[in-house]
C-alpha cells in the first residue's frame, strides 16, 4: 500500500513527469478515521524544514498516511525559507498550542535548540526528522538518512562517471550548520581524502543558501576561476537544480559531471536532459511514516527507537525507469 502510493510509474516519467506544483506546507490537516485507541484525535504537528520542497512534501505524504491509520490529527507547517529565524517563531507558536507530539526538521544545529527545548519541557514529545540539533537531550527519536554515507556514495558515483580520471571537483552545499548537508559534505570529503585521491578539491565548499539562482551564480563564478573543473557534488535539491542550470548556461554540460542529492521532479527532468548525471535519492516518505510511528509510541508510553538511519540510493538515467527506483522519486503533492 505504502509503496503503491508513492510509485511514480515509468510511463509518467516517460512523458516528462508532468507533476503539478506543491500542495504541502501550510497547516494542511489530516484527521484520522480509524485505529489508534488512546491516540484518536491527538494533535501532532509536522514542522518541515521549508515549505514547498518536494522532499518535505513526500515526508508529509508518509506522515499523513500513518497519522490517518492511527487516528491522529496531523497538522503540517513550514517556514518560507530554510532559515532558523523564520522557523523559530513558528516553533514558539507550536509550543503554545501544546500538541501531543512534534515531528520537526530543525533548520540549524544550534539556533533551533532553544525553542525545541521549550516545547519538550512543556510535555510535547519531540521527534527529529531529517535534520538534528547538537544538544543530545532534544528529541525522543531522531530519524534521518545516513547522510555521511550518502556523501560517500556521491563521491563514488562521481568517480564512476569520470572513469577514475584525475581532476578538480567542487562541493556546493546549502549553509553551514544544517546537520544533513554538513554530514553529506563530510562524507564526500572523507571519501575524496581516503579513496578517490584522483580528485582535487577545486576550492572550499561553496554555499547556495538553498537558492537555485545563487547556486547557478556560484558555479559560474567557479567555472571562471577553474575552467578545468570536471565534477560537482551539490548537496541538496535546490542547490543541485541551480548548479545544473548554471553549468548548462555556461555551455559546460559535456565537461562537468554533476551528482546531486535528492530526487525531486525537476531534478529528474534534468537527469533525463543530461544536465545532471546522478542523484542520491533519500526516502522521505519512509521518514514521515517512521516519524509518526515513533511519536505515537512516545505518546503512548511504548518503547521508542532513539536513532533510525534511513537509506539512500543512486538514481541515473539508466535505472530511472526501474520501478524499484522510480518509486523513490519525490512528489510535489500527495
Ligand atoms: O535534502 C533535503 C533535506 O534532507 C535537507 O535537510 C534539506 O534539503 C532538502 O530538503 C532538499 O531540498
Amino acid at each position: 500500500m505504502r509503496d503503491r502510493r508513492r510509485v511514480v510509474g515509468s510511463a509518467v516519467l516517460a512523458v516528462g513527469l508532468m507533476l503539478t506544483t506543491a500542495c504541502g506546507g501550510d497547516d494542511s490537516g489530516s484527521s484520522g478515521s480509524s485505529g489508534g485507541g488512546g491516540l484518536a484525535g491527538k494533535k501532532f504537528v509536522l514542522m518541515q524544514g521549508v515549505k514547498g520542497d518536494p522532499f518535505y512534501i513526500s515526508m508529509e505524504c508518509g506522515a499523513k498516511e500513518k497519522a490517518k491509520e492511527l487516528g491522529v490529527d496531523l497538522q503540517v507547517q513550514g517556514p518560507d525559507k530554510f532559515d532558523a529565524t523564520l522557523q523559530n517563531p513558528l516553533l514558539d507558536a507550536v509550543a503554545a498550542s501544546k500538541p501531543a507530539a512534534l515531528l520537526v526538521a530543525p533548520n540549524d544545529v544550534k539556533a533551533s535548540a532553544a525553542p525545541l527545548k521549550r516545547i519538550q519541557e512543556r510535555g510535547t514529545k519531540v521527534v527529529l526528522v531529517d535534520t538534528t540539533v547538537d544538544d543530545p537531550s532534544i528529541g525522543v527519536s531522531r530519524i534521518a538518512t545516513d547522510n555521511n554515507l550518502g556523501g560517500q556514495k556521491a563521491a563514488e558515483a562521481l568517480n564512476t562517471l569520470l572513469g577514475g580520471a584525475k581532476g578538480k571537483v567542487l562541493v556546493v552545499s546549502v549553509d553551514p550548520g544544517i546537520s544533513s548537508t554538513d554530514a553529506r559534505v563530510a562524507g564526500f570529503n572523507e571519501a575524496v581524502k581516503t579513496k578517490y585521491t584522483n580528485f582535487t578539491l577545486a576550492s572550499d565548499t561553496q554555499y547556495s543558501h538553498n537558492s537555485p539562482q545563487t547556486a547557478a551564480s556560484v558555479i559560474q563564478a567557479e567555472l571562471r576561476r577553474n575552467p578545468d573543473l570536471v565534477g560537482v557534488f551539490a548537496t541538496n535539491l535546490f542547490t543541485a537544480q541551480g548548479v545544473a542550470t548554471g553549468i548548462r548556461a555556461a555551455g559546460k554540460s559535456n565537461q562537468v559531471k554533476v551528482v546531486g542529492f535528492d530526487a525531486g521532479p525537476d531534478q529528474i527532468k534534468q537527469l533525463q536532459a543530461g544536465d545532471v548525471q546522478a542523484l542520491v535519492a533519500q526516502k522521505p516518505y519512509d521518514i514521515g511514516v517512521q516519524g509518526v510511528e515513533q511519536a505515537a509510541n512516545a505518546v503512548e508510553g511504548k518503547p521508542v527507537t532513539a536513532k533510525i538511519d534511513t537509506e539512500s540510493l543512486i538514481v541515473t538515467k539508466d535505472n530511472l525507469n526501474d520501478p524499484e527506483v522510480s518509486k523513490y522519486i519525490y512528489k510535489d503533492s500527495c
